[in-house]
């Protein structure tokens, strides 16, 4: 189901006592007993607390930030680092950053956009007869840092796996929107040195860590054993990540996305990061998926582009 069906589907189709709702201020709660929580989560940030019949997952209105996702009986699917801040003018380091409306380092900016360090607007909580929830959440930015006024609609589809879909609307009526974006997401893994990522043989990357030299991914299966930062292009391939230690896959699965960033900081990297702990890159990797680089996207004046992303869990 494409983004704007689904949130035709919300809005059009949604029983009424569904309808949205904007809490008045945060303890005005919209929850949904037992399944969606109001909470002040970390930093005193608005947070919703979510549980289904096979899973749970934290959110919080900063960034929109997808910071939990965690299946009954199976470690935490995303990491966090134990030393994140979490401050309205600074990133949540770890789970799933919403990187736009750029990707990477940008002029008198900050790094990867202003989307995650900004505050998102909950739109609509949605369970669904099969048990899943959905929360849509969204972003109406002004004209800012050269981008025409747009609109982002996230929709986080909480159930058995975790599914993402960003849809981005250029508000403009005659300047066309040139952007990034990129679900940057941060998998826990049971010990780096026993993961291996499968699903890139065959794809040209920029290697980060050597000079963005443009090269080609030989490996069936890459390994990590030193800091890794690879933005890969054009390639809308399903990736796995393998866990030995955790004896668990997890599976990246995406649509309408040409990207896809592997990294790892490795020990110099994570000891230079305040917000990281100097031995937590032992137990993370991201794999982030999105239409960064080569593979950015232009939107005509008043046009919609939407890209997708499920992460499952298989043993
Ligand atoms: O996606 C990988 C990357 O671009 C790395 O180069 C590193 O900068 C990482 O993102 C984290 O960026 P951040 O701004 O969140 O510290």
């Amino acid at each position: 189901m494409t983004v704007t069906a689904l949130i035709h589907s919300i809005y059009f189709e949604t029983p009424n006592h569904m309808a949205s709702r904007e809490p008045s201020n945060w303890n005005d709660k919209l929850e949904l007993p037992g399944k969606v929580r109001f909470m002040d989560g970390n930093g005193d940030l608005p947070m919703l607390n979510v549980t289904t019949e096979w899973s749970s997952a934290e959110i919080y209105l900063h960034g929109a930030h997808v910071t939990h996702f965690q299946r009954k009986n199976e470690p935490p699917l995303l990491f966090l680092s134990q030393v994140s801040q979490f401050a309205a003018d600074k990133p949540i380091r770890g789970g799933i950053p919403v990187i736009l409306p750029w990707f990477g380092p940008r002029e008198g900016q900050p790094m990867h956009g202003f989307a995650r360090t900004s505050a998102w607007e909950l739109k609509q909580i949605v369970p669904a007869k099969d048990g899943s929830i959905t929360l849509h959440f969204q972003l109406i930015a002004q004209e800012t840092a050269g981008f025409p006024p747009f609109t982002a609609d996230y929709l986080v589809t909480v159930s058995n796996t975790l599914a993402l879909q960003l849809s981005v609307t250029n508000n403009s009526k005659d300047k066309e929107m040139i952007f990034e974006e990129c679900l940057h997401t941060y998998f826990h893994v049971g010990d780096i040195s026993a993961v291996s990522i499968t699903g890139l043989k065959g794809a040209s990357y920029l290697d980060k860590v050597d000079g963005f030299t443009q090269k080609t991914e030989t490996a069936d299966a890459i390994k990590v054993s030193s800091e890794v930062d690879r933005v890969y292009q054009d390639t809308t391939a399903t990736v796995e990540i393998h866990d030995a230690n955790l004896h668990r896959k997890i599976i990246v699965e995406k649509q309408n996305s040409a990207s896809t960033v592997v990294w790892n900081p490795w020990i110099a990297k994570a000891q230079a990061m305040s917000d990281f702990g100097d031995n937590e890159y032992l137990n993370m990797v991201c794999v982030e998926s999105g239409n960064v680089g080569k593979n950015k996207i232009t939107l005509a004046p008043g046009k919609s582009f939407s890209f997708g992303v499920r992460l499952s869990t298989a043993n």
